[in-house]
């Protein structure tokens, strides 16, 4: 059988397992949690005892990926991890689980944690979302539990998400698998993902693209780079 030919905005990127072919007109980034919270320290992810220096090393890579994601015309998402400032949707189990030196909600030197609004909840500065780009204030990992980001992405014809953000096994690897099963065709841009943790970083790279791309593909920033510019 003849190949189907490329459409003139589709580009193909050099992926795992499996180059990927992405249409500008049916793509979508998504950057999860790029926020205050857990770049910076005294928000969130520091009170749960983590060392937030491990993730503000990506904030360029995210940045010239946002760049090409608006170049390209495709349709950009950002989410926060964040909740309501009575913590209506905050369950009691995600605010009492384990010893952190601050809870969800509790006064911090950035304002109270994970909570909207508050200035360790924002999009750090470098990354901040343009006029028209969608921002999705989360209450749970996934990207797609309680807010309309699947209405959102139908209504616009997007078939295919580019995943970019923190913390790779946490809320990326869960918005990615719920995206999966709602049929998205997923990509996850390898050094646009940081983790508290190096070694749970890569094996969710590796889990994602295993099983002839069980969740979906990886591929380094160069190599999208590579197909745009
Ligand atoms: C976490 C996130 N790690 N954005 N949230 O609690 O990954």
């Amino acid at each position: 059988m003849k190949p189907l030919a490329a459409l003139p905005t589709e580009k193909t990127v050099d992926a795992l397992p499996t180059p990927l072919r992405l249409d500008d007109a049916r793509t979508a980034l998504v950057t999860i949690d790029m926020q205050r919270d857990f770049i910076e320290a005294g928000g969130f992810g520091a009170s749960l005892g983590n060392d937030v220096s491990m993730l503000a090393g990506i904030v360029p890579t995210v940045a010239a990926l946002l760049a090409l994601a608006r170049r390209a015309g495709w349709d950009v998402v950002h989410t926060r991890e964040s909740h309501a400032p009575d913590l209506s949707d905050c369950p009691p189990a995600k605010r009492l689980r384990g010893a952190p030196s601050m809870r969800i909600g509790d006064p911090g030197p950035m304002g109270r944690i994970l909570v909207r609004g508050e200035p360790g909840n924002a999009i750090v500065d470098a990354l901040a979302p343009c006029e028209g780009e969608l921002v999705i204030d989360k209450p749970g990992k996934g990207a797609f539990y309680a807010t309309g980001l699947d209405e959102h992405l139908r209504a616009r014809g997007i078939t295919h998400l580019v995943f970019a953000g923190v913390t790779t096994e946490v809320c990326v690897q869960t918005s990615m698998r719920e995206a999966n099963d709602r049929g998205y065709e997923c990509l996850l841009v390898e050094d646009a993902t940081a983790s508290y943790f190096p070694a749970f970083r890569q094996a969710t790279l590796e889990m994602v693209r295993s099983q002839g791309g069980i969740v979906g593909w990886t591929a380094p920033f160069r190599a999208l780079a590579t197909a745009w510019e």
